[in-house]
C-alpha cells in the first residue's frame, strides 16, 4: 500500500518533482509531468514576469494537476515572481542558487507549499526554522548552477539534519537511482536531465541530440572562480570559458562570455557556443519518452528487491 508523505503533501502519484531547467522548463513540460502523476514545474529563471504569467496560465489549461514554479534566486525579478506565485493561486514553489528567507512568509499566508533547492545540511536547517515545507537536496552531479557535495554523501547528512521531508536530486536518471535515494532517506526524487529529452520538452532538438549522444565524462564545472558555477557539456563556450579562468581573467569578462549563452543553446540549437546545461547522468540517457514513459520506468521498483538478495 503506497502512502508517501510527499504525495500526499502536494497532491501527487509519484513522488517525483521536475527540475527547473531555466529557457527549458515551461507550461508544456510541466503540466506533461503533472498530467503523468509527478509534480511538474515552471523554471522562471530570469524570463520577465509577463512570460512567466503566461506560462502558469497555459499550464493551468493544461492540466488540473498540482504543479510549481521555481524561482531562481540570482534573477533580478525574483521579488516580482515570488509575488506573482502568490497572485496567480501556484500550489507550490521551488527555489534555487540562494536562500529564499525574506519570501518565506508571504508564501504562507498564500497556502504556497515551499520547498527550496539546498546544497548543504547548514541551509537545510535554516530553512526548516523558517518553516518551508520540504527541502531538495541537491547534490553536484546535477546541471546547472551547483554546490560542492555530493547527492551520495548530502542527501543522508540533510535527512538527518531536518524534521521535513527530504527530495534528492543530482545524478538521477533512472529507477536504480530512485531506488538508491530512498536507501538514502529521501521522500522523492527530483530529475531535470532525464526530462530534457521529454518528448513534450520543447528544448531545441540539438540540445536533446547532445544529451543523448553524451559519456559519462562529457559534463564540466565552468564559473567557479566567479562564485557561480555551473555544470555544462563541454563544448566550444566551456573550453573558452576554461582557457580565461585559467588566465584569471576578470569576472566581467567571464560574465559576458556567459551571457545569453544558454538561451543560445536552448532557443537557436547552437551547442557549441551556446551554454549546455545538464547533470552528470546525461551519459545514461539514451532516447526521447514521454513524460508518462519516463515517470512509469522510474518507479517501476519491485524488479530492484531481488537486488538485495545475496546480501541480506
Ligand atoms: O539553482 C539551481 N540550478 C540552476 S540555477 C540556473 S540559472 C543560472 N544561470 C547562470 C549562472 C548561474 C545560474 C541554472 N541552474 N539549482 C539549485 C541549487 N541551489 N543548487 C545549489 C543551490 C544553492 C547553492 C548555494 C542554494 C543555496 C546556496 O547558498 C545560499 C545560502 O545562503 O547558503
Amino acid at each position: 500500500m503506497k502512502s508517501n508523505v510527499f504525495c500526499n503533501m502536494v497532491g501527487i502519484e509519484y513522488p517525483i518533482i521536475q527540475g527547473a531547467m531555466a529557457w527549458i522548463a515551461d507550461s508544456s513540460l510541466a503540466a506533461a509531468v503533472s498530467n503523468a502523476g509527478g509534480l511538474g514545474i515552471i523554471a522562471s529563471g530570469n524570463a520577465p514576469v509577463e512570460v512567466v504569467r503566461e506560462e502558469i496560465r497555459k499550464a493551468k489549461k493544461l492540466t488540473d494537476k498540482p504543479f510549481g514554479v521555481n524561482i531562481m534566486l540570482l534573477s533580478s525579478n525574483a521579488e516580482e515572481v515570488a509575488k506573482l506565485v502568490c497572485e496567480e493561486g501556484v500550489k507550490v514553489v521551488t527555489t534555487g542558487a540562494g536562500s529564499p528567507g525574506k519570501y518565506i512568509s508571504m508564501w504562507k499566508e498564500h497556502g504556497v507549499k515551499v520547498i527550496p533547492v539546498v546544497a548543504s545540511v547548514a541551509l537545510a536547517k535554516r530553512m526548516e526554522k523558517a518553516g518551508v515545507d520540504a527541502v531538495v537536496a541537491e547534490g553536484c552531479e546535477s546541471g546547472g548552477h551547483v554546490g560542492e557535495l555530493t547527492t551520495m554523501a548530502l542527501v543522508p547528512q540533510v535527512v538527518d539534519a531536518v524534521n521535513i521531508p527530504v527530495i534528492a536530486a543530482g545524478g538521477i536518471g533512472d529507477k536504480r537511482g530512485v531506488g538508491a535515494a530512498f536507501m538514502l532517506g529521501a521522500s522523492g526524487v527530483q530529475v531535470g536531465t532525464r526530462f530534457l529529452v521529454a518528448k513534450e520538452c520543447t528544448v531545441h532538438q540539438n540540445y536533446k541530440d547532445k544529451v543523448i549522444s553524451a559519456k559519462d565524462i562529457d559534463t564540466v564545472v565552468t564559473g567557479r572562480t566567479t562564485g557561480h558555477p555551473v555544470r555544462v557539456l563541454r563544448n566550444k563556450l566551456s573550453r573558452k570559458y576554461q582557457i580565461l579562468e585559467k588566465e584569471e581573467a576578470s569576472i566581467e569578462q567571464l560574465d559576458e562570455l556567459g551571457k545569453g549563452a544558454l538561451v543560445k543553446a536552448v532557443k537557436d540549437g547552437d551547442t557549441d557556443n551556446g551554454s549546455v546545461m545538464a547533470g552528470q547522468i546525461a551519459g545514461l540517457i539514451s532516447k526521447e519518452e514521454t513524460c508518462k514513459e519516463i515517470i512509469e520506468e522510474m518507479f517501476d521498483l519491485k524488479s530492484l528487491l531481488n537486488k538485495f538478495d545475496s546480501i541480506i
